[in-house]
């Protein structure tokens, strides 16, 4: 239950307040809203998008409270959302009592702190749909090296926006140093974006190592990849004896980890040792549609162990109804990174479809020559085998 009474807050309880919501500590009572051009989408595509951002806030979290989508040819320069429009969500938050107003667009740097400024003496907060990601990432990376490329996420991210504070900060100056705190608060980060860069080219190295000596022993490598929640860590328990979290929420896997299948050689006579394969797989960070560069790029050392295995195992929920739409990111994402390897679609938890709509999913999608699989039930393992039998 909502207690607070934000009429009569000092400076310093907003920012506790702040903070406590940027950590997920507060109770999170969420707006979203979502602002598309005139002539965009089908209802049922804005119906999408919105779950999509729905699904987003729970996964940190957060009640969805309201949500709006508003229809314009062009945003506002200044806050996005139309003068009017945000006045009404404000209104809306504080009758709802809600503290959060996620907008599912990425905005530019000077619209959010804009945005942000005309939110604060009402207690609330606003955050753009890579804001929401990079916080959803903070709480989920476990590892060291995931929790330095969200950091360096979130400085590239953050970057612009202290160029907005400065008008603010660049007043200030710590006494004596003739420093504006805008200047020192970019060197302090730019000495931490460096520091950052050569603890990651550590690991880096740690994984190329690795991957050489994979190659020298002859292992046949498969990077598994795939759209967030469709069954990439699922898919690489089910093979391999590794146990990796796979859950029902966005960003579970925000980190590689590599997993040994033993494929036995097809021999027609079975007296006759034959010696079989080691195949490796590795289960990796999963994608979604817009995700900004300085995300991608702050991943790149661990999606190399994908960008470099010999073959790509595209995992894809075929109960998906927006199917085609996630295939088509994550093919845009891979071109983007450099995946040139050959791609093998592997469509997954076909135990949700009727055999119809399987017969018809076959047929939509028989340029991409799919193997269908059901992790929950193994079902397709099999042609999984003899495929990765054929590359040995
Ligand atoms: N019905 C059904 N559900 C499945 C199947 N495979 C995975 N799931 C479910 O799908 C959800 C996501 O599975 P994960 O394996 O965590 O998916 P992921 O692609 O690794 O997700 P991220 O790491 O978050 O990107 C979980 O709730 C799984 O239980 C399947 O064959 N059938
Ligand atoms: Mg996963």
């Amino acid at each position: 239950m909502w207690t607070i009474d934000y009429s009569n807050l000092s400076e310093r309880e907003l920012e506790k307040i702040q903070s406590d919501i940027g950590s997920g500590q507060s109770d999170l009572r969420v707006f979203i809203a979502d602002i598309l051009p005139r002539d965009c989408c089908h209802r049922e595509n804005m119906q999408d998008r919105m779950l999509e951002l729905e699904s987003l806030v729970t996964t940190f979290w957060g009640v969805v409270i309201l949500e709006h989508i508003q229809k314009r040819s062009l945003p506002d320069y200044n806050t996005y959302i139309w003068g009017g429009k945000l006045d009404e969500i404000i209104h809306e938050m504080q009758l709802q009592k809600a503290n959060l107003l996620i907008i599912g667009n990425i905005l530019k740097p000077h619209q959010i702190f804009k945005i942000n400024e005309i939110l604060k003496p009402f207690g609330m907060v606003a955050w753009d749909r890579v804001d929401l990601i990079l916080k959803i990432f903070q709480r989920n990376a476990k590892t060291t090296e995931s929790k330095l490329q969200i950091e360096l996420a979130a400085i590239k991210h953050m970057w612009p926006r202290i160029f907005n504070m400065g008008m603010e900060l660049g007043k200030q100056q710590w006494k004596g140093s003739g420093e504006s705190n805008t200047e020192i608060m970019k060197r302090h980060l730019a000495k931490r974006q460096s520091d950052i860069r050569k603890e990651l080219d550590k690991y880096a190295n740690v994984r190329k190592n690795h991957r050489e000596g994979r190659k020298r022993k002859g292992y046949i490598t498969v990077g598994i990849v795939g759209y967030t929640n469709a069954g990439k860590s699922s898919l690489m328990n089910a093979l391999t004896k590794k146990w990796v979290l796979a859950e029902d929420k966005l960003f579970a896997t925000l980190w590689t980890s590599v997993g040994k299948m033993w494929i036995q050689a097809d021999s027609q006579e079975e007296w006759v040792y034959q010696k079989g394969t080691e195949v490796l797989l590795s289960d990796t960070i999963g994608f979604i549609r817009d995700l900004p560069p300085e995300l991608i790029d702050a991943f790149t050392s661990t999606l190399e162990d994908s960008i470099e295995s010999d073959i790509l195992f595209h995992v894809v929920d075929a109960s998906d109804p927006k199917i085609d739409e996630k295939v088509q990111v994550v093919d845009d994402i891979l071109e983007q990174i450099r995946a040139t390897q050959k791609r093998v679609y592997v469509f997954n938890k076909i135990d949700m479809l009727q055999i119809s709509e399987l017969a018809d999913l076959k047929i939509r999608f028989q340029d991409k020559d799919p193997i269908l699989v059901s992790t929950h039930y193994r079902r397709g393992f099999q042609e999984i085998e003899n495929l990765l039998r054929d590359l040995a």
